[in-house]
Formats: structure tokens, sequence, C-alpha cells
């Protein structure tokens, strides 16, 4: 059973995961419209694990008998600077779930909530690894440069580490 004050962090959340589900399809949508393909496919899957991390939470609240609430979302920006802009913004978001999601897990063992302590060690694992990834395509990109055709092989370096990605989701998931 979760308290008031545990469910209603876990549905802030759980609105915040949708946040950047919604955040990062409408970044597909540019990427996609500037003829970057690779960047448009990995901000698509970046999109559906949001999602994903959105509904874990759902299934969690249901599980311990509370209840989740569908979150409004806001609606986000449309149009970015520049690709280096976009995954620039991308990061910072990842840091601010991050911070988020250490706070909850402060207040899950102030309030003696071990099961959910235990349950947000994945998301803890997960914001590791997703700001892990979005720096290394931020200093790629800054490798990369701004010389003629950088975007080309930018986009063809986010394309690579986004087949990566699904390879190695895909190996764990046939392991689990
Ligand atoms: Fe939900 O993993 Fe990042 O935000």
């Amino acid at each position: 059973m979760l308290s008031k004050k545990i469910e209603s962090a876990l549905n802030e959340q759980m609105a915040m995961e949708g946040y950047a589900s919604f955040l990062y399809l409408s970044m597909a949508a540019w990427c996609d419209r500037e003829a970057m393909q690779g960047c448009a496919a990995f901000m698509r899957r970046q999109s559906e694990e949001e999602r994903q991390h959105m509904l874990r939470i759902f299934n969690y609240i249901l599980e311990l008998d509370g209840h989740p609430l569908t979150p409004a979302i806001a609606e986000p920006p449309h149009f970015y600077d520049s690709v280096q802009a976009m995954f620039n913004n991308v990061y910072e978001h990842e840091q601010k779930v991050t911070r988020s999601i250490h706070q909850l897990v402060e207040l899950a063992s102030e309030e003696k909530d071990l099961a959910t302590f235990q349950f947000l060690q994945w998301y803890v694992d997960e914001q590791r690894e997703e700001e892990t990834l979005m720096r290394t395509i931020l200093d790629r990109i800054k490798l990369i440069g701004d010389g003629p055709q950088s975007l080309y092989y930018i986009d063809k370096e986010v394309e690579r580490i986004n087949q990566a990605q699904a390879a190695a989701d895909a190996t764990q998931g046939a392991a689990t």
C-alpha cells in the first residue's frame, strides 16, 4: 500500500516521463523534416522508451492499490536552432529527470517505503545510462565539428548509436 505522499510523487513522475515521451516525439518530427533520418529514428525510439517508463510507474501504482492519474501533457517545442541545440536540450531534460528520480528515492527512504525504494533503483540506473548516452552523442557532435557535410556525419553517427542501442535492448529482452 502506498502513502498518499508517495502516490502523488509517483503520479508527478509519471507526468514527467509522459512529457519526455512527447518532447522526444516532437524532436523526431523536427529531425525528419530536416532530413536527419538517423536522428529521427533515435528520437522515436527514445520517445517509445519514455512511454514505457511512464507505464512502468502506472502499473506499479495500480499493483500497490493506488490510482495512477493519466497526466495532461504540455505541448513541447516543435523547432530547434540546430541538432546540437536539440541534443543539449535532451541532455538537460535528462538531468532534470535524474534529479526528480533522486528526490523520489529520498522520499521513499524517509517514508520507509522499501518497495518503492527498490522499484526506483531501476530508474536510477536508467537515468545514469541515459545521461551517459546523451553526453556521448554531444561529444561526437563536437568531434565532428561544423565543417561541410557535418550534419550528414552526425546523422550517420546517431544512426549507428541507435542501432547499437536497439540491438543491446533486443539482447537484454531475450535474456529476461
Ligand atoms: Fe525516463 O528515462 Fe529519461 O527521462
